[in-house]
């Protein structure tokens, strides 16, 4: 690392007076004509941490299910998840940092407080279809070099595809997006051998977001064993990124996405959000959506997973392999009793966040994590898959566990290998919708968000059930919670937006839509919330 060089590098990327970066829910976030700054310091930093790990990390330019004049990034460690948490303090000081002479401090005293060896480590860069994407991978691409590293600029890729590269190179295992279609396609063949093909095609919202092109490939590899159709699917210059459509706009609004007015009432669809993380399912009826949220999600793998589990050779039963499902405060409360009280399975609660759910799901044989928002995957243990291994191709069950393993994204939330893992699993129990719906009743939900001047006024503590700050907030949402049946509601700062978002549910739709509206005029009241109350 020449030091003139990299200080000359970083005098190009000046952050703007007024911007001060916060790493959110899932790294930065904001209007794309201002994060030239962050992105850059984002490549130093992903460089830096090659180098510290000696292994290849990844960063992706995406703003996911944020309207396309934003955008952002996502960083990956070498195993394919999230960005270490320890880091995200150094993500922090290197984007606040005011000039040349201030980033360059921050990088030495990152590298002495991590005692960072000197080297050129290798980055992997990706980016989404937003029209900024070329301005802000150019400027990841000139932190990278600017460390003396290797930035590979690996093209449009959904935020998973870059995740696993990453995870698969790391490994030295085949790593190119070929063998990524490859991976998910033969695991989805070899887990629905046998099994009959279901009734009607599956319709799906793309989001016009990178997932468009993504899952035609892949539909083409499995046509004719799975017909898909693909719709919103233009993206060019992100064109309709998100609007009106997406798993995002799906889950919050709870409305038929924009272009799906005319499928067959009760047809079967799903949809993707802008960087193909997150996957919902839903089908119409009339103008009504019925939604298919992660929460299901989650428990149609667990059934999949534990029923498979269950046929494993008696002495895999002596000492069974644990199973948990991770959720979040947003999780319906029916699908957490269904968990818990008829498959029997351990419920785990963190704050929202992939970085947290992933870390809980870690600690089980079978880790099966899913936002209610769609975000989620199952992860298996490395003793697990050795024991399956070990087991081979004279165990059935085996081979279909392994099957999933190879199917399922491992790094990270997936919405290609979530449509696998659906499909699949309807097609081994040979159920329809009605079947998968009939499992449980959500709680009737309403999600609102509140404009507030300052979003981190609001602090949580207990996965994010309970306020901390700002004082006697908590004392209203109690009060208007005591005052609904069956009521529960949160409230949290978003990490993507600049509002604080408002969860309520109660046994019915008008109790819920009530108690939101209770619960976000106290937010405003408390939170100098911007524009007139809700
Ligand atoms: C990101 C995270 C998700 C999280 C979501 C919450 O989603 O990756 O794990 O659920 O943010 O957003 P907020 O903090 O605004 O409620 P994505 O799909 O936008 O990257």
């Amino acid at each position: 690392m020449d030091l003139a060089t990299l200080k000359e590098a970083c005098s190009q990327y000046k952050k703007p007076t007024e911007f001060k970066p916060s790493y959110g829910t899932a790294g930065f976030r904001a209007d794309a004509s201002v994060l030239s700054s962050t992105v850059f310091r984002c490549g130093l930093l992903m460089a830096m941490r090659a180098l510290k790990t000696g292994s290849v990390t990844g960063l992706v330019v995406t703003a996911s299910h944020n309207p396309v004049e934003d955008n952002g990034v996502k960083l990956v460690e070498p195993t394919g998840y999230m960005l270490d948490q320890a880091w995200e303090v150094w993500a922090n000081k290197l984007a606040a940092a005011d000039d040349a002479d201030d980033t360059c401090a921050v990088i030495q005293e990152l590298f002495q407080a991590e005692d960072i060896p000197y080297g050129s480590g290798t980055v992997m860069l990706a980016h989404d279809t937003r029209p900024s994407a070329d301005t802000l991978v150019k400027a990841a691409a000139a932190g990278v070099a600017a460390m003396g590293s290797l930035p590979i600029a690996c093209g449009l890729l959904t935020t998973p595809q870059l995740h696993w590269m990453v995870r698969q190179c790391n490994a030295r295992l085949k790593h190119k997006e070929k063998a990524y279609f490859e991976a998910l396609a033969t695991g989805y063949a070899r887990l629905v051998s046998g099994t009959q093909a279901l009734g009607e095609g599956l319709v799906v919202d793309c989001a016009n977001g990178v997932g468009a092109a993504k899952l035609q490939v892949l539909a083409d590899r499995l046509a004719p064993g799975m017909a898909a159709e693909l719709r919103n699917t233009d993206g060019a210059e992100g064109r309709g990124l998100n609007e009106s459509c997406g798993a995002d706009f799906l889950q919050k609004e709870r409305r038929l996405p924009a272009g799906f007015h005319d499928v067959p009432d009760g047809a079967r669809c799903a949809s993707l959000d802008g960087d193909a993380d997150r996957l919902v399912y839903f089908r119409r009826h009339g103008s009504e959506l019925e939604l298919f949220d992660g929460d299901r999600i989650a428990v149609l793998a667990a059934l999949l997973v534990m029923n498979i589990l269950k046929m494993l050779p008696a002495t895999e039963q002596q000492a069974p392999f644990t199973v948990g499902i991770v959720q979040t405060a947003y999780a319906n409360g029916a699908s957490t009793a269904y968990i818990k009280e008829r498959l029997r399975a351990e419920v785990r609660l963190t704050p929202t966040g992939v970085k947290h759910l992933h870390a809980a799901a870690e600690e089980f044989d079978v880790g099966i994590y899913f936002e209610a928002n769609g975000h989620g995957t199952v992860l298996f243990s490395a003793a697990l898959v050795q024991r399956l291994h070990e087991l081979g191709d004279e165990s059935a069950p085996a081979k279909a566990l392994l099957a999933l393993v190879d199917m399922v994204n491992q790094a990270v939330g997936d919405a290609l290998s979530g449509v696998l893992l659906v499909e699949a699993a309807l097609r081994r129990k040979g159920w329809g919708l009605d079947q998968w719906a009939a499992l449980y009743t959500d709680l009737p939900s309403r999600q609102l968000k509140v404009k507030v001047a300052d979003r981190s006024v609001v602090a949580t503590s207990h996965a994010e059930t309970r306020v901390v700050s700002p004082a006697g907030l908590q004392l209203l949402i109690d009060d208007a919670v005591a005052a609904a049946p069956q009521g529960r509601a949160f409230v949290r700062p978003s990490g993507t937006e600049d509002v604080v978002r408002v969860y309520a549910e109660a046994a019915s739709r008008a109790a819920a839509d009530d108690l939101a509206r209770a619960v976000a005029r106290a937010v405003h009241a408390t939170t100098a919330g911007v524009g007139p109350p809700p």
